[in-house]
């Protein structure tokens, strides 16, 4: 079974745990791309959706599915994501595609997380994949050497803006053994919006298209 297909098969999972009418957060990513196509492909309509990348959005609306801003909604009844890693506790490193901050927003909005993976995203411990940390510009110099102390070997991410506006560090290097601890360590250094730990919030499922079918986990 091809990766696509193992993303397809966890998207389509996804698509089942939509309530019909409701409105939903949706991430970015090619997963997350199967996940909006198989539900446009579906017979579940939803109200509206609050979209994580301008990617998502406009995919999302050239299926005529409306898109509402995250200022607009005080509550999500889920939210459907991808990751880059994704742990058996359900804490992941995301950011890949430079979404991260509006990622944990609409994470932070949702009362259900669901992270829809193919096999290879699932890890026994964080930290293969650079973590992702979004910084304003003028901090850019100041956040890299903090995180040199942190034991990170930033690079930046060269000819990125993030849809807010910012740079993305993408930092080697980091132990990432205690992901709650660090998530928090590395979003005090001035000038960080957020980095893509996502430890304090985890996912509360997880849906892994593999090629014997779709394992879940919570
Ligand atoms: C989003 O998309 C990101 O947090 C993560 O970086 C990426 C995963 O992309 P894909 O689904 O294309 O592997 O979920």
């Amino acid at each position: 079974m091809s990766v696509d297909t193992q993303k397809r098969a966890a998207a389509e999972a996804a698509v089942e745990r939509i309530e019909p009418g409701s409105v939903i957060g949706v991430g970015s990513g090619s997963t997350v791309d199967q996940f909006i196509d198989a539900l446009a492909a579906s017979d579940t309509r939803i109200e509206a959706a609050v979209a994580a990348s301008e990617a998502s959005a406009e995919r999302l609306r050239n299926h005529g599915i409306e898109v509402r801003d995250a200022n607009s909604v005080s509550e999500l009844s889920i939210y459907v994501d991808g990751a880059d890693e994704i742990s058996r506790h359900l804490q992941m490193i995301k950011g890949g595609g430079g979404a991260l901050t509006r990622e944990k927003v609409i994470a932070a909005i949702a009362r259900r997380f669901v992270c829809i993976v193919d096999e290879s995203k699932w890890v026994r411990a964080l930290g293969d994949f650079p973590l992702p940390v979004e910084v304003v510009p003028m901090a850019r110099s100041y956040v890299g050497r903090q995180l040199l102390k942190h034991g990170g070997r930033p690079t930046l991410r060269e000819g990125f803006t993030t849809d807010n506006g910012n740079v993305i560090l993408d930092v080697q290097g980091l132990d990432c053994a205690e992901p709650i601890a660090l998530e928090r360590a590395l979003n005090n250094i001035a000038g960080v919006v957020t980095n893509g730990l996502f430890a304090a919030r985890p996912a509360d499922e997880l849906l892994v298209g593999t090629d014997t079918g779709v394992q879940r986990f919570t």
